[in-house]
C-alpha cells in the first residue's frame, strides 16, 4: 500500500534498509557459494560474469556525472570511477577483479573480452547502465544504494573462501577487502542525496521502487548464472 504521508528521513532510511531481504546475499547460488558448495567451474563462471558488472560500473558512474549539473556532487562522485579504473598509483577495482580471475584460473583476456558473459547477465547489467544514462541523476544515485548491504557479503567471502576454496590464491580476494571501506563511503554519499531528493510520500515510494529494480538486477544475474551452471 502506497504511503500518503511522507516518512521522516530516519523512517525513510529504515524502509530502504528493510529491502535487504531481497539482496543477492540471500540468492540460492550465493548461499551455496558461501557454504563452500560451488565447484571451481561454478566459481569461475561467477567471476567471469560478475566482471561484466564490475567493468560496467565506471560507465554507470560516468553516466551519472554526465547528467549531474552540480559541481560539488560531481567532485564527490568522480572518485568512484577512479576507484574502479585506477590511477598511476592505484591499480583500481577492475585490475583487482582481473587478479581474482587469475586466482581462480581464468585468463585476463577471457575476462576482458567478456566471452563467457551470459545473455541474462548482460541484459541485467545493461539495464542498470541504461537506467543511469536516462534517469534523473538522483534516481541513478538511489539505485546504487544496494551497496548498503555489500560490506556483509564481502566479509562473508573473506571469512569463508580461504577454507572453502583453498585452491584460490589468497591475493585474489583483495578486491572484496578493498570494497568494504569504499562501499561505506559511497553509501554515505548516496544516502545523503537520496534522503534529500525524495521528499514526498510518492517520491519516497519511487525511491523504494528504484532500489527494488537494482536488487532485481543483482538477483537476476545470479538466476542466469545458476541456470547455466547448476
Ligand atoms: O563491487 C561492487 C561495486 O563496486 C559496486 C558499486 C555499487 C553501485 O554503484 O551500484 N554496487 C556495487 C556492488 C559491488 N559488489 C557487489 C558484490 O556482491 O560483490 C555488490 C554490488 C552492490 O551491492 O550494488
Amino acid at each position: 500500500m502506497t504511503a500518503t504521508v511522507a516518512w521522516t528521513p530516519a523512517e525513510f532510511e529504515a524502509r530502504l534498509r528493510a529491502r535487504e531481504s531481497g539482496y543477492h546475499i540471500h540468492h540460492p547460488f550465493n548461499r551455496r557459494m558461501a557454504a563452500g558448495e560451488c565447484s571451481p567451474q561454478q566459481i569461475r563462471a561467477w567471476v567471469a560474469n560478475r566482471f561484466y558488472y564490475q567493468a560496467s560500473i565506471p560507465l554507470k558512474d560516468a553516466a551519472i556525472l554526465s547528467n549531474c549539473p552540480d559541481r560539488a556532487t560531481r567532485r564527490e562522485w568522480v572518485v568512484r570511477i577512479l576507484d574502479h579504473d585506477g590511477t598511476d598509483t592505484r591499480p583500481g577495482g577492475i585490475e583487482a577483479w582481473l587478479r581474482l580471475g587469475e586466482a581462480v584460473g581464468l585468463e585476463r583476456d577471457a575476462l576482458l573480452c567478456h566471452r563467457q558473459v551470459l545473455p541474462g547477465v548482460r541484459f541485467a547489467v545493461d539495464a542498470y547502465v541504461n537506467f543511469a544514462r536516462r534517469a534523473p541523476w538522483q534516481e541513478a544515485v538511489c539505485s546504487s544504494l544496494t551497496e548498503m548491504f555489500a560490506p556483509k557479503i564481502h566479509q562473508e567471502r573473506l571469512a569463508g573462501w580461504p577454507s572453502h576454496y583453498p585452491w584460490i590464491e589468497a591475493g585474489g580476494l583483495d578486491y572484496f577487502r578493498s570494497r568494504i571501506p569504499l562501499a561505506q563511503r559511497d553509501v554515505d554519499h548516496g544516502l545523503r542525496v537520496t534522503l534529500d531528493y525524495f521528499r514526498s510520500a510518492a517520491e519516497q515510494q519511487r525511491a523504494l521502487d528504484i532500489l527494488q529494480f537494482k536488487l532485481d538486477v543483482l538477483w537476476s544475474m545470479l538466476d542466469a548464472i545458476q541456470l547455466a551452471h547448476p
